[in-house]
């Protein structure tokens, strides 16, 4: 009887074996997209990968930037999904993210994979969406204001107070959108419209949607946000109208990188490759994710705000992407409208 049990051992040994290193075991996830997505996609790997458990936190684009360079000695992540891309180019040029190639990439849009290519492989797009507003068409209906549908209509002196957007050095989403206005207008026009523009804004969020939702709910008139967030509002039932700036507007990569000294490498692997997959990407929108899926195969969402009707900006990711530009734009930001707006 002794015999057989030990015999068994070894056989269930030798196949534990075969398996991939750590192929079981926890997932250390910092996801940065909206909460209700997040929580679907741990969910969804926890269903097709029942042996990970992932342990999920939820943080902006800039704070999880933040995080995973303080713990880079130390790194208590094993991968970020989602979030803007800028931070996970940033990540990738400080060599805080791993360089991996997955077997997935020929499935992506050109866009998606020459975010891998630039990076040197440290990360991948996993979706893109462009940057506008939401307003409240009920509040503007009742107090008469006209409808924005220029960045420059922004500066209407009827909306004091009433716009929201997030704070660049947390989000994402406003990184994207200063970066945006330095190249639409020039660096010194854009901050001299940002210092205007902070007359009109009641209040600057940590998380990147956070404006949008607020306007859908009747706290502020108006976010500025990515639009798909603010599509997301109105498919809730809540009455917001989305815009796309007249002058044009800059857009994301949404992306996605392994951290370097993952505890737990091979589950990040598995997730990385998974999250790549039509079937996963398709299945965003239930969560009411309405960005552009990178997998080629993937169903658009009839609710994404399209590319072809957005007047898009060619968008420098390399130069906004660089970690120097970034300290310098924050740094500027706080120095003259952060300051102020205190
Ligand atoms: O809600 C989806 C989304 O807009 O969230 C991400 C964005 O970074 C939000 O977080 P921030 O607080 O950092 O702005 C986007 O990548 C994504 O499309």
């Amino acid at each position: 009887m002794k015999t057989k049990t030990l015999s068994l051992m070894l056989f269930a040994g030798t196949a534990l074996g075969a398996l991939p290193a750590q192929a079981a075991g926890d997932l250390n996830l910092i996801c940065s997209a909206d909460v209700v997505i997040c929580e679907q996609m741990k969910g969804d790997f926890e269903k097709a990968h029942s042996d990970i458990k992932v342990n999920m936190v939820r943080l902006s684009s800039g704070e999880t930037y933040a995080k995973v360079r303080a713990e880079a000695r130390n790194p208590k992540t094993d991968i970020w999904w989602a979030g803007t891309g800028d931070p996970h180019l940033q990540a990738a040029s400080e060599n805080l993210t791993l360089e991996y190639k997955s077997p997935k990439l020929d499935e992506l849009n050109d866009w998606a994979k020459k975010q891998a290519e630039s990076s040197g492989y440290k990360t991948v797009g996993v979706y893109a969406g462009a940057l506008g507003w939401g307003y409240n068409t009920e509040i503007f209906k009742t107090k008469g204001y006209k409808e924005p549908v220029c960045w420059a209509d922004l500066l209407a002196p009827e909306l004091k107070g009433e716009i929201q957007i997030a704070n660049p050095n947390s989000s994402g989403t406003a990184y994207t959108a200063l970066a945006s206005l330095v190249q639409i207008m020039g660096e010194d026009q854009a901050f001299d419209y940002l210092k205007k523009l902070n007359g009109n804004i009641s209040q600057y969020t940590k998380s990147g949607s956070a404006p949008v939702k607020a306007a859908a709910r009747g706290e502020t008139a108006l976010g500025i946000v990515f639009v798909h967030d603010a599509v997301a509002q109105t498919a809730e039932g809540f009455p917001v109208k989305s815009i796309t700036p007249c002058e044009g507007t800059g857009y994301e990569i949404g992306s996605m990188s392994i951290i370097k000294g993952a505890r737990n490498l091979e589950n990040a692997k598995v997730w990385y490759d998974w999250a790549l997959t039509a079937d996963v990407q398709s299945r965003m929108k239930d969560a009411k994710s309405f960005q552009l899926p990178s997998n080629k195969s993937a169903v658009i969402p009839k609710e994404a705000p399209r590319f072809e009707d957005i007047k898009l900006i060619d968008y420098d990711f390399k130069s906004y992407g660089d970690p120097a530009k970034r300290k310098a734009l924050l740094e500027r930001w706080d120095r003259e409208i952060g300051a102020a707006a205190n």
